[in-house]
């Protein structure tokens, strides 16, 4: 017995140990992202009791300090001595790797990649944690601390309603180990948690922030990922009344779907499996996919809403303006792809297909107006998409000759090996000729954009490439677009906005960002956008011109003038206001100027902006114009 004891006090140490030493294995990384990663897992473990019918209620406290604590209704976790051990079960699960049920059998539990490495985990990477159990009348109480250890064994230390059972995990997570932050971020909990609440219909879940300012939500959806479509097609036009919903079961394997069609031309399609959110899709929704395509197609034939020589409408076809939520719940899912958020599981495809394709072929039969409307649109984005197909033509090079001739825009830059390439799109035709003058030919391409650019944010493809300053920018990066599309033809390693610093400038660099949100979006992820910045302020004195970045700049810059010296410091409005070597100097040459890299969170937000400034729905506009009037500070007159 007391060997027994050793040795599992020793797995004990190695286990915590090996956390603390590599915790990237087990939560991703350290980072912010790794943080919020300790409350998904003491999270997922109440939303476990919830999936297994015992837990209603869970509530999650942001405390001073960055102290969490969840507290759920569920049974309780059990109070008994594990005999092997002598210790409790509480304490195996708080300190043995994977003690906690997750590697039991039966139900649905959030496993797989990073997701249920188990409360010992968090306790491993916590300054301190304590566990209370609420069950048989009794409030259990466990305390650990510098990393998992116990302080004290597991004890009784109140008493409680007799019928009140639950489990609450506090926990201050290590800064030793979350040396980048210990802060955890509000909308960030916030926007999971909502989501965990429409995975799991009528599952209630509270958020409360007791730091600073004091905030308070609470999500709990009776019509789980209907409800959650509904909330994605806010502010959208839907094409048809109701949200569609169809479920089914097979071999243990739970399939729920929920879509509705809006008038937009992109499609956002979120699958889940076991509430994880599979951003890299899968067999269930693939098996989705597959039966939406050929249900639509079969339907509008035997409707004669589609004619039988004409080409079958593609899946891009029918998933325009479609908003769809899959969620599969799976006693043994596989996780693959980069970020083990695919599902692999192969058997899933066909169930996720069968059970679809029941579904919507009943409602397809049930509902003959939606379902004209529904093909009419899916119709209409094919004849786009033949449209785009002839207007890409023009886009193609024909030999980089014909891209300067052709268009007598670009003025390219002489090396054509990509990575030392970087093209500038520059507002207005002066600051482009002064762009043009000043720049290093041998790696600076300019494309000066004369006209604004298409609000791409209610185009299809065939519209956006109408535009010739679109077309000129295809051509220019020479990836293609759509389907076509291939990143490693990128011409250039950086493309660089460079607008005024004014409202115009922002305008087209909001436009700029839309299109690149729409239909260039993995030129973005790869990190190859960037955003000039010119300078604000030019300070005179004596024979000096200084431009400095910002007012901070400025008035660093200003200090270190002696008080008497005579100064008017100018507002820099626009970059014609600057000669080809100020231009250079200031904002494009590689040694001195500050380039901000543009992420896919701008170019989305920039997306949410637009949809909201220039989409359909007025009152989303009107509520984003009365929330951020605040923020303006020098609209020109
Ligand atoms: C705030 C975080 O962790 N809640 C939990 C339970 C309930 C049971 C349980 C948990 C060890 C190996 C079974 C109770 N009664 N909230 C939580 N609630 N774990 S974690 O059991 C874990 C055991 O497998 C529980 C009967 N069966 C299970």
């Amino acid at each position: 017995m007391k060997e027994e004891y050793g040795d599992s006090a020793i797995q004990v140490l190695e286990g915590l140990e090996a956390v603390r030493k590599r915790p990237g294995m087990y939560i991703g990384t350290t980072s912010e992202r790794g943080l919020h990663h300790l409350v998904w897992e003491v999270v997922d473990n109440a939303v476990d009791e919830a999936l297994a019918g015992y837990c209603d209620d869970i509530e999650v406290i942001i405390e001073k300090g960055n102290v969490i604590s969840v507290r759920d209704d569920g049974r309780g976790m059990p109070t008994g001595i594990n005999e092997k051990t002598g210790k409790s079960t509480i304490e195996t699960i708080f300190t043995v790797l994977h003690a906690g049920g997750k590697f039991g059998g039966g139900g649905y539990k959030v496993s797989g990649g990073l997701h249920g490495v188990g409360a010992s985990v968090v306790n491993a990477l916590s300054e301190w944690l304590e566990v209370r159990v609420y069950r048989d009348g009794n409030v259990y109480y466990q305390r650990f601390e510098n990393g998992g250890h116990p302080v004290g064994d597991l004890k009784i230390i109140d008493s409680c309603d007799k019928d009140r059972t639950g489990t609450t995990v506090t926990f201050k997570a290590d800064p030793e180990i979350f040396r980048e932050t210990t802060v955890y971020n509000y909308e960030t909990l916030a926007t999971r948690l909502e989501e965990l609440a429409f995975l799991n219909k009528g599952l209630r879940i509270i958020l409360q922030d007791l730091r600073e300012d004091e905030k308070k939500d609470e999500f709990v959806y009776e019509g789980g990922i209907i409800e959650f479509v509904k909330k994605l097609n806010k502010g959208k036009k839907a094409i048809h009344e109701d949200v569609v919903y169809v479920e089914g079961e097979e071999d243990g394997i739970e399939i729920e779907v929920a879509f509705q069609y809006n008038e937009d031309y992109t499609s956002q399609i979120y699958s889940f499996t076991n509430n994880i959110s599979t951003h890299e899709g899968g067999t269930h929704e693939d098996g989705v996919k597959r039966a939406l395509t050929r249900i639509i197609n079969s339907y509008g034939k035997n409707a004669k809403l589609l004619k039988d020589n004409d080409d079958p409408l593609t899946g891009d076809d029918v998933r325009e303006g479609l908003t769809m939520i899959v969620s599969c719940k799976h006693p043994d899912p596989q996780f693959e792809g980069q970020t083990k958020t695919k599902l692999g599981n192969a058997e899933v495809r066909k169930i996720a297909d069968e059970v679809f394709s029941n579904g919507l072929e009943r409602f397809l039969l049930e509902n003959p107006e939606e379902s004209k409307l529904i093909i009419e649109k899916s119709t209409t984005a094919a004849r786009a998409r033949l449209a785009a197909k002839k207007a890409r033509e023009l886009t193609r090079r024909k030999g980089d000759l014909d891209v300067t001739n052709f268009y007598g825009k670009l003025s390219d830059c002489k090396s054509k090996d990509p990575s030392e390439c970087e093209i500038f799109l520059v507002e207005g035709d002066s600051a482009g000729g002064s762009a043009i003058k000043g720049r290093n030919s041998m790696t600076q391409a300019i494309l000066p954009l004369r006209g604004k650019i298409l609000n791409v944010e209610k185009a299809r493809l065939d519209r956006a490439l109408g535009n010739e300053e679109i077309r000129t920018i295809i051509t220019a990066f020479g990836t293609g677009i759509g389907d076509e599309f291939d990143l490693s033809k990128l011409r250039y390693n950086k493309i660089i906005i460079m607008t005024d610093a004014d409202v115009d400038g922002a305008h087209i660099r909001v436009l700029l960002l839309t299109l690149f949100y729409r239909f260039f979006r993995p030129i973005v992820e790869a990190g190859h956008v960037y955003a000039a910045q010119p300078p604000l302020f030019c300070i005179k004195h004596g024979q000096t011109i200084k431009y400095v970045l910002d007012e901070k700049e400025r008035d660093e810059y200003l200090a270190t003038l002696k008080p008497e010296t005579k100064r008017d410091i100018l507002r820099m409005k626009g970059l014609g206001e600057m000669d080809a070597e100020e231009l250079n100097e200031t904002t494009m040459d590689i040694e001195k100027r500050v380039l901000r890299q543009i992420t896919v969170e701008d170019t989305r937000a920039a997306d949410e902006v637009f949809s909201k400034l220039m989409g359909d729905e007025v009152e989303p506009r009107r509520q984003f114009i009365e929330d951020n009037a605040v923020f303006v500070q020098n609209l020109d007159a």
